[in-house]
Formats: structure tokens, sequence, C-alpha cells
């Protein structure tokens, strides 16, 4: 039990007071040493108000010391070593809107992605997750659900879904599903009818309140997506909570009737044969409170009142009840933006019967950096976080792994801008990933090191979060800075058409796509295909190793040389099956680390033959491990 009086060094031993904390020290750029130090360590909570006021208050005391507590005497997180089908899975994540246009309208489909399965068959990869492909108006892309029993009609019909599940599994590959259940588009006819009747069946199913009038929302939380997180609806003379856009409106999970509604949700998918779920901001269903978000705390994180639903209270029993009753053992991911390790533990432990896995975000920018940051991103910062993910961290939380998405720019381009190391740096990641301990996740063009766009203006831009946010820049720091940042962190860098052959429009639609279209000249499949040394051939014959070598899915990982900056190298072994793997990090040569006795050179992104002692910028290589 956390108190007033107890002391920094108490916190650093609670799991949700060190996961806020390396949270706070991540975002405001603190290196742990000044926080993790005997002194530190015996000061008392209490003080804290008076030793940082701007920093800390005592409503922010309480809120938190609230938080530290909340997991106390529940089932501790356990380690379990199963080897359940997703732990070995890769997974391709599909955006279906720029995935492959099957009938001229501009817009992926569901026939575009059947027909490109034999594509992704050869490929390697395991199970697709689709990003949703439900009915929706379209204001965040499908991440607004107007119906879960109705496929959108730009991408096909309920037909074209069962018949894309039927040929995956004929292939034995499996197909997971985005569930988007924290919030539902305000033209879901759940929120018609909570609009029109407060006092009906569906009165109760969003998060409504008064306010002090119709100008003062109920409380000062942000949209992530700008502005203020409520909307005032003349109609019930309420607000609306949207942690999201004005268009996605929060369910209100304390209702047992949404969550019954959810069951039957996706009950109604499980019967369909679906293998698996990707939990759309999952941690944000149970809100603790609707107090103030603290607003130091706001800034340093960027959004006010996250305190009170990152963590929410009821989240452990809304998982439990959602596993119990409805997914059963499919696999689960959550997707938990702002939980650290330690929540993820108790989140994931096999034990606690929450989730299979979440999406931990902590590498995907580095310390003190987010997405609309311009810098640089050094990849030193994504060896500590897999280092952290890969260890004993696994026998409890088995890790995913990966580095793009449909919401994070392409990585390589992030990492090192200079085109001529954009397909060695792609190898490198894929090299990373498909070595790691942990599920694997590619993101749709990743494995052929696709780039971000040189968008013109924001005329070029479509998703609503750049759109939101350039308003809301334009206003703070000019439209010259807000297009710069825009332009850094845009979404839209990864949703950009799939790039085919370097015909028309890249081999993605005979007619005009939804949104331009990158340079198919720089990197395209049909290329790739052909060419031995391309990254496309380097993440098939990658994947292929790992489906054939279990030691590099589930043999136990061990970082060698890890205090050496600029360089990543670490042994996988299981059952005396060894492998190594070596990866220069900067854009210099640095001598090579001796290799181990027997070690012979099985893939790599350099074909062109490493010099000997000498490793090559961002060179990188897998070895196997013979008999010395
Ligand atoms: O993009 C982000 C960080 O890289 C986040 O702010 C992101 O919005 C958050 O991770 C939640 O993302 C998910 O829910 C959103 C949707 O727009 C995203 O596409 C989805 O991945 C709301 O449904
Ligand atoms: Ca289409």
């Amino acid at each position: 039990m956390m108190t007033r009086e107890s002391t920094i060094g108490d916190l650093l031993k609670n799991p949700i007071g060190m996961d806020i904390l390396s949270r706070l020290t991540q975002f405001a750029g603190v290196p742990a040493r000044v926080i993790d130090n005997p002194l530190m360590r015996s000061i008392k909570l209490k003080r804290l108000p008076k030793i940082a006021p701007r920093a800390v208050d005592e409503a922010l005391l309480d809120t938190l010391l609230a938080l530290f507590n909340q997991d106390e005497g529940t089932e501790p997180a356990r380690p379990s070593n199963g080897r359940e089908w997703w732990k070995s899975a890769v997974v391709y994540q599909i955006y279906p809107r720029s995935f492959q246009d099957s009938n001229g309208d501009g817009v992926g489909d569901l026939r575009g992605i059947i027909d490109r399965l034999d594509y992704l068959q050869s490929l390697g990869v395991t199970a697709l997750w689709l990003s949703p492909v439900y009915d929706s108006p379209n204001d965040d892309n499908g991440y607004d659900v107007r119906d879960y029993r109705k496929i959108m009609e730009e991408f096909g019909t309920m037909q074209d879904m069962d018949a894309l599940l039927a040929d995956l599994h004929a292939r034995g590959m499996r197909l997971i599903m985005d569930l988007v259940v924290n919030h539902t588009s305000d033209e879901h006819a759940w929120f018609r009818a909570s609009l029109a009747d407060p006092d009906g069946p569906y009165g109760d199913y969003y998060i409504w309140r008064k306010g002090a009038d119709s100008a003062t929302p109920p409380n000062n939380w942000a949209s992530h997506f700008s502005g203020p997180a409520w909307t005032y609806y003349p109609e019930r003379g309420e607000w609306a909570l949207h942690l999201f856009s004005k268009k996605q409106m929060d369910l209100n999970w304390e209702n047992p009737a949404v969550r019954g509604d959810v069951y039957d949700i996706i009950k109604f998918w499980r019967d369909k044969g679906v293998d698996g779920f990707r939990l759309d901001v999952i941690n944000f269903i149970s809100k603790t409170t609707l107090a103030d978000g603290n607003r130091t705390l706001g800034r340093l994180m960027g959004f006010f009142g996250v305190e009170h639903y990152f963590y929410g209270k009821r989240l452990h029993e809304f998982l439990r009840g959602l596993k119990e009753n409805a997914f059963h053992d499919a696999f689960t991911i959550g997707e938990t933006p702002g939980t650290g390790p330690e929540m993820n533990r108790l989140l994931t432990a096999q034990n606690r019967g929450e989730l299979s896995t979440v999406f931990c975000f902590d590498h995907l920018d580095g310390p003190g950096r987010m997405r609309f940051d311009l810098y640089r991103y050094d990849l030193n910062h994504l060896k500590k976080c897999f280092i952290e993910y890969e260890g004993a961290y696994a026998d409890v939380s088995w890790p995913t792994i990966f580095v793009e998405n449909h919401d994070n720019p392409r990585m390589p381009g992030k990492i090192d801008p200079r085109p001529e190391y954009r397909a060695r740096i792609a190898k490198l990641l894929a090299i990373l990933l498909l070595t790691a301990r942990g599920t694997v996740f590619l993101y749709q063009g990743q494995e052929i090191g696709m780039g971000n766009t040189a968008f013109a203006d924001m005329s070029e831009l479509s998703d609503v979060e750049s759109l939101n946010r350039y308003k809301a820049l334009c206003a703070s720091v000019g439209a010259e800075q807000a297009w710069r940042r825009v332009l850094a962190g845009t979404r839209d860098h990864a949703r950009t058409p799939m790039l085919w052959t370097d015909g028309k429009n890249a081999g993605f639609t005979e007619g005009e796509p939804w949104i331009r279209t990158g340079d198919a000249s720089e990197t395209n499949v049909a290329a790739q295909q052909a060419d031995p040394d391309s990254v496309l051939n380097c993440c098939r014959a990658l994947i292929r190793l790992r489906g054939a070598h279990s030691a590099l899915v589930f043999g136990s990982f061990t970082p060698l040389n890890a205090g050496r900056r600029d360089l990543f190298c670490y042994e996988r072994e299981e059952d005396g099956e060894r492998w190594y793997i070596e990866a220069n990090l900067s854009d210099r040569a640095q001598p090579r680390p001796a290799l181990p006795a027997g070690a012979s050179r099985v893939i790599s992104n350099d074909p062109g033959g490493a010099e000997p002692g000498m490793l090559r910028p961002y060179e990188a290589a897998v070895y196997h491990i013979g008999r010395a």
C-alpha cells in the first residue's frame, strides 16, 4: 500500500509507479539515474508538492497514489512457456484502403486482397491483420464503426469477407480482425438512439455529462485529435465524450448492456472463424473518474486527462469479462498506448486471463521525442527497448515486435533520410525483427522498403489527425512550422498505396487513387521479385529461416557487447541450436566484434561481402553457429 509517507524508493518497486515514472522521464528526456539514486530514493512522496510545486500538486499526488494502489493484492503476473500458434506467427498488417483496388474506384478492397494472397503466401507470412473493414463513414478511415456486422461498401460485401477467410484458411493462414470498441461512429444506431432518447434503452450507452453550460465542457480532457474531448449536443442539452475525433464517441463501459453487446459482436466474428483480434486503444475503455486532468502531467504527455483512463480502475475486470464471455482462446493483441512494461505484464500474463499480448510503443520514438518532432531516430534506442522486451520479461509478457504500422511514418527514412541507405536499413530492421523473441508484425510495404512521401502541401493529406493538428499548430506556431511538423509525423506516410509495379498508379488501381501514390520508380514489388538482393527477397529468406528454426522464435535471447554504442549483437539458443546476430546501428564503419567460434554467415543486408574485421555502415547479418 502506497501512502504519502512512502518514498520514491517504494515508488520504484510499485508496478504502475515505475511505469509512470519511466514514462514521464522518457517524455521529459530525463536520464533514469537522476531519479534512481540513493538520495532521490529516500525522499517521501508527501514532500514532492513542496520540492517541485510546479510539477506535482496535492491533487496529482492523490490521483497518483490511487493509481499506484490500484492493482494491490491482485493475482501476480507469472511466467508461462506455452507454444501457442500466435507466438511464432509472422503477421502482415493490411491497410485495406491502400493495398489493392480491384474495381477501379481508387480504393483498395477485399477482392484486391484475395487477388494478392499468392503474393502474401509466397512472402511466407502466416497471418493477416486487417485494419477495420466494417461499415463506416470514414471520418478516421474505418476506426469509426457504424455497423460491426456489415462490411464497408467500398471494401465489398460479407460474401467477399467469407471468401477471404475461407481462402486464407485453405492456405493455412490466419485472420486477425481489428476491433474498435472504445468508441463507435456518431452514425452508429446506438449513438443515434442515445442522442434521441436519453431515457431509452441506449440512453446510457455513451458518456454524457451536463457541464456548467453549453460553452463549458464537463472537464479539461483533450482529444487525441486536437481540441476538447467533448462535444455539446443541444438535442440532449448534454456533452458527449470523444477521446478521438468528434465523430468517434466513447462507449460507456460501465453499462453492462454495452459490454454484453460487445460480447455479441465478438461472438459473431468468432463464429465466422476469425482467429484473433487486435483491440484498438483497449486500455482506454475504463475511465476511473471524469475529473480534470493534471496540467503538468498533461503537458508532459501531450494530452490532458490521460491519468484517468490510461490505466482505468476497471480495465482488468473488463478484459477478463471479454475473455471469459467472448474471446475464449482467440488470440488478442491489445493496442495500449501509454502503458508501460509493468502494466503490460499484468495485462498479458497468461495466468491473469486478460490479453495474449499488447503493442508497446516505447521504441517507436526516441527518448523525449514524439511523432511530430523533427529529428533523426537513433537505433540505439531500439536496441535498448528490444533488450528489455526480449529477455526474462518475455517469459511473462510475450512481446509484439514491429517498427511500422498505419499510425506512423515509415521507419528507414526516420533513421536516415539518405535514399542510398533506405534498402539497407529496411533489411537491417527486417533482420532485427525476424530474429527477435516475440510475435513479429510487418506492415504492408515494409517488405519492399517503402519510404515516406514528399507531400506538397496540406491539400494532399487526408488523415483527420493531421488536418486537425495542422489547424491547431497554425494558431500556435504559424503555418510554416505547422506544415513542417505535420509533414514529419503525418500518418498518411504509411497510408499511400502499395507499390506493386512501376506502371500506372503503381499497379494499385486503374482509376484515380484516393490518396497520392509514392514513387514507384524507387521501389516496387515487381522489380524486387526479380532482384535476389532486394529487401523483399531478404524478408522472404528471413521469414523462411524463422519458420524453419524454432530457436529464432522461442530460443533464449542473450545480448553481447551490450554496452557498446552503435552495435547490437545477440545470440539465440535452444537445445544447443545457436544463432548469432550482429548489426551496426550507425552510418560509420566500425570494427567487427569477434564472431563466435563456428559462426557462418547465413543472411545479411550486405551481400557485396563485408570487409574482414570491419562492419560497414548499417551492416547487419545472421550467423548460424555450428560445431567449432
Ligand atoms: O498515432 C498514435 C501514436 O503513434 C496515437 O495517438 C494513436 O492515435 C493511438 O495509438 C490510437 O490509435 C488507434 O486508435 C485511433 C485510430 O485513429 C488509430 O488508427 C488506431 O491505431 C482511434 O481509433
Ligand atoms: Ca475498390
